[in-house]
């Protein structure tokens, strides 16, 4: 039986990989979680219970807590989620993501060279790290080129990542992970923002239905979002982390892209969801004053500039053609599917 640490577990990407690799190999998981008053662990209740699974004390940021964790458990894999990883937010706090993001990378390469050099190491790279992109799509050869703080720390790690695979042979990877989405993200990412508030407004026409001879007509909840003409390439979380599994159980430490090959804007993820909501709506308006109305006029989603970045990456296309050819990974859950899956879980969520 081997030994794999996750750290991030209780996140959308360590819980998947921890649900992964419990059906898929006979290994053992010791899962880094970051004490708090107030637990997170939501994503992983169902698998406390496991008795190849084992939740132990770990803040990335702590180079002690982090060596000693390293020294005592040796492992066989070491898989590196945790981050702070909303790039929004960056800009607000880009110390903190610079030492959530790469400097706890240094602290567990620099043990893993002293303690286990065997282990097999990834760390969650980013397309945020490609940036203000200069070609289409991106594959492994495109430039870094951050325009976050969070996408500079990303790319900070990568060279780290880097130089201690090649100063000291180790097995150390960094795949370029283009968004990934699912129902367990994050209610502040643009995707499950969308999903939960489209499946919000669903209730509420209902209840608008039944009312439907009241006047005036009630008002509806409105879904307020940034920039709409973002392009992200968008798939489900749970294919990436048979990915991730794939790069490091290949014969060499190499990095590969992970993404869809599309690109869609925030404005395709919002038609999509209401198409699936079955909503009938009406699209107008350019940059701040673009909105969505129902047929009869009322406003459902609306430009908040507050949730605008002071630097935007535009737009992304990921090329997975090297991980499709070398890896033979590919992805099971297409665009419409992704949005069908998160707006069918948080309608049921709200029935509950
Ligand atoms: O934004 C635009 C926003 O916050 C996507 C992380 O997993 O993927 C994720 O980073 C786009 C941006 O994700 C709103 O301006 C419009 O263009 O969902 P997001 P992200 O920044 O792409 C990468 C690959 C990572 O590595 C990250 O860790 O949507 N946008 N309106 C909005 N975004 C948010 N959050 N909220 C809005 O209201």
């Amino acid at each position: 039986m081997k030994k794999i640490i996750i750290t991030g577990v209780t996140g959308q990407d360590g819980s998947h990989m921890a649900d992964y690799l419990l059906q898929n190999t006979n290994d053992a998981i010791i899962a880094g979680v970051r004490r708090l008053s107030v637990k997170n662990h939501e994503n992983i209740k169902h698998l406390v219970t496991n008795d190849r699974f084992k939740l132990v004390d770990l803040d990335v940021t702590d180079n002690e807590n982090t060596s000693s964790l390293i020294e005592k458990e040796k492992p066989d894999f070491f898989i590196n989620f945790a981050a702070n990883s909303f790039v929004g937010s960056s800009w607000d706090m880009p110390v903190n993501h610079m030492e959530t993001n790469a400097m706890a990378v240094l602290y567990q390469l620099t043990s893993i060279a002293k303690h286990c050099p065997q282990c097999r190491y990834y760390n969650a790279g980013s397309s945020e790290e490609f940036g203000d992109v200069i070609s289409n799509p991106q594959d492994e050869n495109h430039p870094l080129r951050p325009r976050s703080p969070y996408g500079a720390s990303k790319a900070s790690a990568r060279h780290i990542v880097k130089v201690y695979r090649d100063s000291f042979n180790l097995f150390a990877v960094q795949g370029w992970l283009f968004n990934h989405e699912g129902t367990r993200r994050g209610i502040d990412f643009v995707t499950r923002k969308i999903s939960n508030g489209i499946a919000k407004l669903k209730k509420a026409l209902e209840i608008d239905e039944v009312l439907k001879f009241s006047h005036p007509k009630p008002k509806l909840p409105v879904l307020e979002l940034g920039n709409m003409s973002a392009k992200r390439d968008w798939s489900d979380a749970e294919d990436f982390v048979e990915g991730v599994w794939l790069m490091l159980n290949n014969t060499k430490p190499k990095n590969y892209v992970l993404a869809s090959g599309e690109t869609h804007s925030i404005r395709d993820f919002v038609k999509e969801c209401l198409n699936q909501a079955n909503i009938k709506y009406l699209n107008s308006g350019e940059g701040e004053e673009e909105k969505f109305t129902t047929e009869d006029g009322r406003i459902i989603v609306k430009v908040n500039k507050e949730f605008y970045r002071p630097a935007e990456v535009s737009t992304l296309t990921g090329n997975p053609t090297l991980a499709e050819k070398e890896l033979g990974w590919k992805r099971k859950t297409d665009f419409n599917g992704l949005v069908k899956k998160m707006y069918k879980n948080d309608l049921s969520l709200l029935d509950k």
